[in-house]
């Protein structure tokens, strides 16, 4: 299967993530996708190309056209109002509705009305990156519509915390939607995304919640333990013309190894078939890792081959967009696992 990629991803990295009370080294590092890419050559997994350009049009099908002129913007008033060496992150938020329809003016307040959490900040090149990103998700749709059976999107940064118009764990635009709406402007009747990173896609899931043209499924660490918290329960279907196109697997954590997660990952196929998408779009994070230091879960990096194989048996045009891992040491080994039941 072929890979695309941006070198741009780059020109993405920040300073610090904040958790615990504490300002840390982030987790979510340039690395990742580099270690990636040096994995798909070693394993001669396919060829890598390099992403196309695309309108911002696609962006702003799923997003908000004022969220898409903050994250451009950010870094330039960031500079001129606050302090140039240090990343733009949010300090107050907006969580009341009086000012819902005011773009507000100072820097602080932007960052505010568009982020959901400390852990989505911007540097200097941030913009570029995030920009790219889509672009790589946007171009695995293009060649898989043209005719290719499995694609992988090499994203950096993420996208599955971003919705319509936030920016969250480590996400900005959300790839997988993108990608998604692009199908359905080119002519596909019904696209489904399976989320696998240990974390739940809430911003995947809030972009599609009231629509029947785009099914998501989600296999994750239970939001009563663990981020993002407030999204990601079982009771979660869907509503309006989308209820019934929500599907949410929480998983304890600590006891998740393999077993559990083939039932899981079997119940949410089983669903996807009956659904009867023209294409499928696997939302790839591989930070469901034994040995992952942000997660808890028990996959081992024979549970990704496995993983591959049992998505291959759904026999559908299938897009893999990455997303979180942050084992850098065996992100490149587990994500081609993944990938390599679809080599020619
Ligand atoms: C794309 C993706 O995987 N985003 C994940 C965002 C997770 N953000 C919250 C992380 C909380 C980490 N707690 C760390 C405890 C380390 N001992
Ligand atoms: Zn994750």
């Amino acid at each position: 299967m072929k890979t695309v990629f941006s070198p741009r991803h780059s020109d993405h990295w920040l300073r610090y993530e904040y958790s615990g009370g504490q300002a840390k080294p982030c987790f979510e590092k340039p690395d990742r996708v580099e270690f990636v890419k040096r994995e798909i050559l070693n394993r001669r997994l396919g060829s890598i190309l390099l992403a196309e350009e695309f309108s911002l049009d696609h962006l702003c099908a799923v997003h908000d056209e004022s969220y898409i002129r903050f994250l451009q913007e950010c870094w330039a008033q960031w500079v001129k109002e606050m302090n140039p060496e240090l990343d733009a992150i949010a300090t107050v938020f907006n969580r009341q509705s009086f000012a819902d329809h005011i773009e507000p003016r100072s820097i602080e307040a932007r960052l505010g009305k568009y982020s959901a959490d400390l852990t989505a900040g911007l540097g200097p090149k941030s913009w570029y990156a995030i920009e790219a990103s889509a672009h790589v998700a946007l171009s695995g749709a293009k060649q898989l519509l043209g005719g290719e059976k499995a694609m992988f999107s090499l994203c950096r940064p993420a996208g599955h915390h971003a919705s319509a118009a936030l920016m969250a764990g480590y996400c900005y635009v959300n790839n997988a939607a993108v990608a998604a709406q692009y199908c359905l402007d080119q002519g596909c009747d019904r696209v489904a995304i399976l989320d696998i990173d240990y974390h739940h896609g809430n911003g995947t899931q809030s972009i599609f919640y009231e629509r029947s043209e785009v099914f998501v499924a989600s296999i994750h660490a239970d939001p009563d333990q663990e981020y993002p918290f407030y999204a990601g329960r079982a009771d979660e279907c869907g509503a309006l013309k989308g209820l019934g196109a929500n599907l949410n697997i929480p998983l304890s954590l600590g006891t998740t190894a393999w077993p559990e997660y083939q039932t899981a990952l079997q119940q949410s196929m089983d669903a996807i078939a009956s659904y009867k998408p023209d294409v499928l779009i696997v939302s790839l994070g591989v930070d469901t890792y034994e040995e992952d230091p942000i997660s808890h879960f028990r996959l081992s990096s024979d549970d990704f081959t496995k993983i591959g194989k049992q998505l291959a048996a759904l026999d559908l045009p299938s897009l893999f967009v990455f997303e979180g891992g942050y084992a850098v040491g065996a992100i490149g080994v587990n994500t081609v696992n993944v990938l390599e039941a679809y080599s020619e």
